[in-house]
């Protein structure tokens, strides 16, 4: 997969090259490139804002640099048109299931806006280049979308084969199922008074296994009742 990430602040995304998705990168499974939007600027002080029509307060991002970005990083894969998913606090959340699709593309593009965000026609533009996904993290508001791309990348990238080692670890997570995780253990067998629950050190793997659904269920029903409704 080739990830491409568009951001004024491309230093943000350094932490991507490290641990799980650094070996990715390295073994030539995800192809990761970050840019700075003011690549595609060409005035003296490089400029990737300017004041809103109609008034009001704060920059919006210039459509300028943000379609010259688009056109140049569309084209380097011809074959494939790209994903291209901008953050942001309208778009439709963000979930297992989203990260599920996006890891089965073949080329995301990510735009993060900062500000009050983007000229509204780049996200008409970006339409005639590939899939355009509006897309939010969660119900609260960012400064940008670069910490939302951070997120979504480390959770596409891992389910992408071969970057998680082991498989199964994929499938026990957390929302995979659509419940909650089990709780974990190990040793010491006590701990400040604090016993592992027997079941689980009693070798019986079926009894293990039992349990461990019914701590799923009870943990789901007490903390994300809303996960059981659906
Ligand atoms: C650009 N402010 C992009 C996304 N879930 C979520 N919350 N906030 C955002 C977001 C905020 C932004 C921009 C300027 C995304």
């Amino acid at each position: 997969m080739r990830i491409d990430i568009v951001s004024i602040f491309p230093s943000y995304f350094d932490g991507l090259t490290l641990s799980l998705l650094g070996k990715a990168q390295s073994s030539g499974i995800l192809d990761l490139h970050v840019h700075d939007l003011r690549d595609w600027t060409f005035d003296r002080h490089r400029t990737v804002d300017d004041t809103p029509y109609g008034g009001g307060a704060g920059m919006v991002m210039k459509p300028e640099p943000w379609g010259l970005a688009l056109d140049e990083l569309s084209t380097s894969t011809p074959e494939s048109r790209p994903t291209i998913i901008f953050p942001s606090p309208a778009g439709e959340v963000f979930s297992q299931a989203t990260a599920r699709d996006l890891a089965t593309r073949e080329h995301l593009l990510f735009g993060c806006g900062r500000y009050e965000g983007i000229d509204e026609r780049v996200f008409d533009y970006a339409a005639s280049l590939g899939e355009v996904r509006l897309i939010s993290l969660g119900d609260y508001v960012l400064n940008g979308g670069e910490v939302a791309v951070m997120a979504m990348v480390e959770a596409i990238g891992r389910l992408i084969p071969g970057v998680v080692g082991n498989p199964e670890s994929l499938v026990e997570e957390s929302h995979e199922d659509g419940l909650l995780e089990y709780p974990s253990y190990t040793k010491p067998a006590v701990w400040r008074e604090r016993e592992v629950p027997p079941v689980l050190r009693s070798g019986d793997h079926g009894r293990v296994a039992a349990w461990r659904h019914e701590q799923q269920l009870e943990r789901t029903r007490r903390r994300r009742p809303d996960l059981l409704a659906d």
